[in-house]
């Protein structure tokens, strides 16, 4: 064959990682954006759908797994994270992105993401926050600003909002980023960063919920943009400077808001397995002589 007959290899495209269920969203729900990216930053990745899974919670957000070409796991309210993390110890191959809202990850799930972000396991979290519980009616979430009206706050909330990315600084998350599922091109580059970085990735997506929220939500975040990478100042590798990031008024920085480099739980524990070849204690029957009376 000559190499003009070479068969070609088509290059993946976004269309490849979508099935063919229709999406049950509101027109106009944000979690569109969400999906569009990931289907196009799957693409970009070359990433192989048999090995690759998203595994989510419950939620409206949650039902993305279904729309994608992936393995998915559409699992228990709050319990994405420990089931990815379930299935990237297992298989330490597979390329695995968890995903959910801001109810399904930081109120009934929010014990689970500290461990996640300390154990430094190499998977990418994408949170699809709008502020409120969009699946089950529009109740207040933990991360509905004070002021806002909700099914269950209809006089503003008496609660002090959480700060997923503060959350994520403090609990020393080597790859914070914040996204707008309005701005997919932008989204698609963090989401790529974030599965190259080898270690827990966080990506709060800001995705707005048209329905319970309403159609101003949009707007609202759009208008406030600020693009840490278009930023000469800014340095995502200082800790400090992504801690400014986190009570920002007037302004909504997007981009990397902080990468750090500590080893992640797999090679941590490559280590382990290596410091135990050198104990002279490392076969069970030597450890038990050591408990003999
Ligand atoms: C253990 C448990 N508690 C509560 C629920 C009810 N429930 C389902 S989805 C949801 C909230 C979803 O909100 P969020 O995670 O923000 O996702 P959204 O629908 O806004 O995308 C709740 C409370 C449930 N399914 N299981
Ligand atoms: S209720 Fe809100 S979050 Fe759910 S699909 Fe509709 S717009 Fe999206």
């Amino acid at each position: 064959m000559s190499s003009t007959q070479e068969a070609v290899v088509a290059k993946a495209q976004p269309s490849d990682y979508k099935t063919d269920l229709k999406p049950v969203w509101c027109a106009g729900c944000g979690d569109f954006g969400v999906l569009n990216a990931l289907a196009q930053a799957f693409a970009g990745l070359e990433l192989t759908p048999e090995r690759t899974m998203v595994v989510s919670g419950i939620g409206c957000s949650s039902r993305i797994p279904g729309y994608l070409k992936t393995f998915g796991f559409n699992s228990v309210h709050g319990r994405a994270l420990p089931i990815a993390i379930g299935a990237k110890l297992g298989n330490p191959e597979l390329t695995i992105l968890a995903a959910g809202g801001d109810g399904d990850g930081f109120s009934i799930g929010t014990g689970h993401f500290p461990h996640a972000c300390r154990r430094n396991i190499d998977i990418t979290y994408v949170m699809m926050d709008n502020n409120i519980y969009g699946l089950t009616k529009g109740q207040l979430s933990p991360t509905s600003p004070s002021e806002m009206i909700t099914t269950t706050s209809g006089y503003g909330s008496v609660e002090t909002p959480m700060n997923p990315v503060g959350l994520a600084l403090g609990c020393e998350a080597t790859f914070v980023a914040r996204g707008f599922s309005g701005d997919i091109k932008h989204l698609v580059d963090i989401i790529v960063q974030g599965i190259r970085h080898p270690g827990f990735a966080f990506i709060q997506v800001l995705s707005p919920c048209v329905t319970f929220v309403g159609k101003e939500q949009f707007l609202t975040i759009k208008n406030q943009l600020h693009y840490l990478d278009q930023d000469p100042d800014y340095d995502n590798s200082d800790l400090c400077n992504a801690f400014r990031v986190v009570n920002e008024k007037g302004r909504i920085s997007v981009g990397v808001i902080h990468r750090s480099n500590r080893p992640s739980y797999h090679d941590k524990m490559a280590q382990l397995h290596k410091a135990v070849e050198k104990d002279p204690h490392k076969t069970l029957a030597s450890l038990m002589d050591l408990y003999r009376v």
